[in-house]
């Protein structure tokens, strides 16, 4: 594609904070520390979790740059940023979680395969961009109403990067153009992130940002748009982001069995405290996030301070000061709570987290119920381990 280029080697790779915490160099795949994602609401680029399976593509002139609209439609279209900026801007405040997060902690059950995440492969930032239903329009697909149905087809998204996965081919996803087409599920193509251009490491020039689902989905270095009629064959879309029951090994695995995972299920994960953290005697603040997939809202946070016996409700917030309310306009829908709780210590042992998003699912007790092979939707009640001592926590 004219104007942007993926390489293939790591020799272009751009700048980077060095708090990241790196679990893979080539490609990159950082987190930021755990107190560093709960202090603030809308996470900064900088600490923004970068997950990439190729080196970063390179864009020689934006100006060139463009996407092609294509597959099954009458009138396909070569798209160049103006056009895209023509279209009505939206702010979306979308947390973008990997499927893979607090992997690390699954695999202490039993080894799982994938990239080591502690629990903190998310963030939450403000996108702005066009809406795919904008970009669809212009390409004569009608936005989804009670009058229209987009059938069982699928919108496809191809990137310009290089995957060894993909054999050295482009990372691509897809979603149901039934999404696609519903203007109040607000799928971007997105070019800014906290109000400046995107960066190389999260799409620049445009990106998909698909809240409430899996991150997987939101393709980043966008280079086409593809109207299918069965959901994309890609890599990561049929042999990876699924999830499996835990009898599932690598000699019995049957990846068509599975469907391509997408909405993401409720999440919460304490960041204020490491995993064995010395605190003192007195009182200790419990402060972490919330989100679930789908659009859904968080009900509840509950923290116990001795492992699971007794619970205590935290408060909730998106804007500081104000207490979060789901059924709130001002709410912000598909992105995360920052919770919080102050509790006495009474002994020495665990303190656990847990949510419950508005449609009352509750993450589930334990990760051996849900271990799958991938390592992926560890959504266990989050515990984190202390003991009584005299340094400083
Ligand atoms: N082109 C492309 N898009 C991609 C990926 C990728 O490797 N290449 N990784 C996906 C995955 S698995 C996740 S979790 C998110 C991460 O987005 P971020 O790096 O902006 O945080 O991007 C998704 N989009
Ligand atoms: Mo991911």
């Amino acid at each position: 594609m004219p104007g942007i280029r993926g390489p293939s080697d790591y020799s272009q790779e751009p700048p980077r904070h060095p708090c990241l915490a790196i679990n893979s160099k080539e490609p990159f795949n950082a987190e930021p520390p755990r107190q560093v994602l709960v202090s603030s609401y809308v996470t900064p680029v900088e600490f923004f979790y970068k997950r990439n399976h190729g080196p970063i593509p390179v864009v020689d002139d934006v100006e060139r740059y463009s996407i092609s609209v294509t597959g099954l439609i009458d009138n396909p279209k070569q798209l160049f940023m103006k056009d895209i900026r023509n279209l009505p801007k939206y702010n979306v405040t979308a947390t973008l979680q990997c499927a893979g997060n607090r992997r690390t902690a699954m695999s202490k059950t039993k080894t799982v395969k994938g990239v080591g995440w502690d629990v903190c492969a998310l963030g939450n930032a403000v996108w702005g961009g066009a809406k795919l239903v904008d970009v669809l329009e212009l390409v004569g697909i009608p936005k989804l109403t009670s009058a229209t149905w987009s059938g069982g087809k699928h919108v496809e998204f191809i990137s310009i990067d290089k995957c060894k996965e993909e054999n050295g081919g482009p990372y691509k996803a897809s979603i149901a153009l039934s999404q696609a087409t519903n203007p109040a599920a607000d799928v971007l193509l997105a070019y800014e992130m906290n109000g400046e251009p995107l960066n190389r490491d999260h799409g620049y020039p445009l990106r998909v940002v698909v809240p409430g689902v899996i991150g997987a989905r939101s393709v980043k270095w966008l280079d086409s748009i593809n109207i299918i009629a069965e959901e994309c064959q890609g890599f990561f879309m049929q042999k990876d982001y699924k999830m499996f029951p835990p009898s599932v090994n690598w000699d019995n695995i049957k990846w068509s069995t599975r469907r391509p995972l997408m909405d993401f299920p409720v999440q919460s994960a304490i960041c204020s405290l490491e995993d064995v953290t010395i605190v003192k005697h007195g009182k200790i603040t419990v402060k972490g996030y919330a989100v679930s997939g789908g659009g859904r809202g968080i009900e509840r946070v509950d923290v116990s301070i001795d492992g699971g016996k007794t619970w205590v409700e935290a408060s909730r917030y998106q804007k500081t000061g104000t207490p979060y309310n789901p059924d709130d306009e001002s709410s912000d829908r598909w992105a995360w709570v920052i919770f919080e709780a102050t509790a006495d210590i009474p002994t020495s042992t665990e303190i656990v987290a847990k949510a419950v998003d508005t449609a009352a699912n509750v993450q589930p007790e334990n990760v051996e119920s849900i271990w799958n092979l991938r390592g992926v939707l560890n959504t266990s009640w989050h515990r984190v381990q202390f003991r009584i001592g005299k340094s400083n926590m």
